[in-house]
């Protein structure tokens, strides 16, 4: 275990701040006058706190805690090379995820082909190639469509660099017609950029319900009865990601060793075990991610959600193991920073947003910080610093990125610029924003 007295990001106190919150509480009981006053000073205070250039607000108070070392392997020997992080012990870490968070893939064989359904080569006015293309899985007479929209940009020397985003909203969100241009999947501005833009929705997958694992791909290739760690709608919607993955890797115009998976809160969860679980995704960004993705389960405070909650809440998103992990977090073997380590020495990007405390920004933070000692180890620096930016403030590290960006949980073009950013330096690439017109 990484020790609390050791780690200066791990022991958790009381601040200031939150005491003196605690005798507005005890005012606040003396007149009702007094208490609808102070709450409007301290809801003015939390909204100035919120603000561009200021600093995350300090953390409530919570139990100290201390993480697992990701560089102690399970015979308790210590992790000393890149040799023994890639031969033993990343494959430790990965087997604990499956085992206790999001579950395994069953090995069941299926047929895979791909379709293009639409293609024009002069879309957004020239500037693209749109094709809509089904991904189609296929066992025992019953097919699986998962449908793709890829803008690959026209003006370009070489293969471009390519995102693919998990899309957890509705179709709307990723429309192919750019009638509605939603900021979620802002492709006119990837395209400037020089990036190809491709997107899914995770619901073609595997819909977003609890169904005891009836429809979807779970319908199609899960067999027998399910065990405590069966694969849950995450690891099935990362699954997926990988076969569109295995489409945007035979297009002529990506780079196949530059492909991006990105995703919005539980999307960006999925965005992260995907690039866990598959090796080839060069960058993984997870946008407002929270609970069971970037965030630190053992930060355990009121007012962001934790494992109890989002078990009940969203029972057919883990595998059935993590629910005995409710209140009881300091069990787990694993927590979230080794999720960030399983993607290292490929690069990582983590965005919050500052009214977005159900997701825990500083714990998003933190996981990316205590990912650093494996990407030391694999040669790389993360980071490159312990502490949290300002509100509005992006640190682009040696193949780590955080951003904060003021303003609610949502995936907007404020992000998208950090992390095209970010991939610009990922990828050895200057990307100067064109004209979207
Ligand atoms: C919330 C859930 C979060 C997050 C979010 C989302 O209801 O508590 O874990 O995933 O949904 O996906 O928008």
């Amino acid at each position: 275990m990484v020790g609390a007295g050791r780690n200066p990001f791990v022991r958790q106190r009381l601040c200031p701040f939150d005491s003196s919150l605690l005798e507005i509480v005890k005012l606040t009981r003396m007149t009702i006058a007094l208490k609808s006053t102070l709450a409007c000073c301290l809801l003015a205070i939390l909204a100035s706190a919120a603000a561009a250039g200021e600093p995350y607000p300090a953390d409530p108070a919570m139990p100290a805690y201390e993480l697992p070392d990701p560089l102690k392997a399970n015979d308790g020997t210590t992790v000393a090379t890149a040799e023994q992080w890639k031969d033993k012990r990343r494959g430790e870490v990965l087997e604990l995820f499956r085992k206790h968070v999001y579950g395994r893939v069953p090995a069941t064989k299926y047929e895979q082909t791909f379709h293009v359904v639409h293609e024009d080569p002069q879309a957004l006015g020239g500037r693209a190639t749109l094709r809509q293309v089904e991904v189609r899985i296929t066992r025992d007479g019953k097919t699986l469509p998962i449908r793709v929209n890829l803008f690959t940009p026209n003006e370009r020397q070489q293969p471009a660099p390519a995102f693919l985003l998990i899309c957890n909203r509705g179709p709307e969100n990723i429309d192919a017609t750019r009638q509605t241009k939603s900021p979620f999947w802002p492709v006119e501005e990837g395209i400037a950029r020089g990036y190809a833009m491709a997107a899914f929705l995770n619901s073609d997958v595997d819909p977003d319900k609890h169904d005891e694992f009836k429809d979807g791909i779970h319908g199609m290739i899960d067999q027998g009865a399910r065990h405590a760690d069966s694969w849950g709608t995450i690891a099935a919607w990362a699954w997926g990601a990988s076969r569109v993955l295995d489409y945007l890797r035979t297009v002529p115009e990506i780079n196949p060793d530059q492909v991006a998976v990105i995703g919005h809160s539980r999307g960006g969860k999925t965005a992260l075990w995907a690039a866990a679980e598959d090796e080839r995704f060069a960058l993984a960004v997870s946008n407002d991610s929270g609970c069971g993705g970037a965030a630190l389960s053992r930060r355990r405070f009121d007012g962001r959600e934790q494992v109890k909650r989002i078990v009940t809440s969203f029972p057919h998103w883990f595998c059935a193991n993590f629910k005995d992990y409710s209140d009881r977090e300091d069990e787990l073997p694993i927590d979230q920073h080794e999720l960030i380590a399983l993607i290292a020495p490929r690069a990582v990007a983590v965005g919050s947003a500052s009214e977005d405390r159900w997701a825990d920004p500083r714990g998003e933070f933190l996981s990316v910080v205590h990912a650093a000692p494996v990407y030391a180890l694999l040669g790389h620096k993360g980071l490159g610093t312990t502490e949290m930016p300002a509100i509005g403030d992006a640190i682009h590290g040696d193949r780590a990125h955080y951003h904060i960006r003021p303003g609610k949980h949502n995936l907007i073009v404020e992000d998208w610029n950090h992390y095209w950013d970010f991939a610009d330096r990922v990828f050895g690439r200057t990307s100067q924003p064109q004209p979207t017109k």
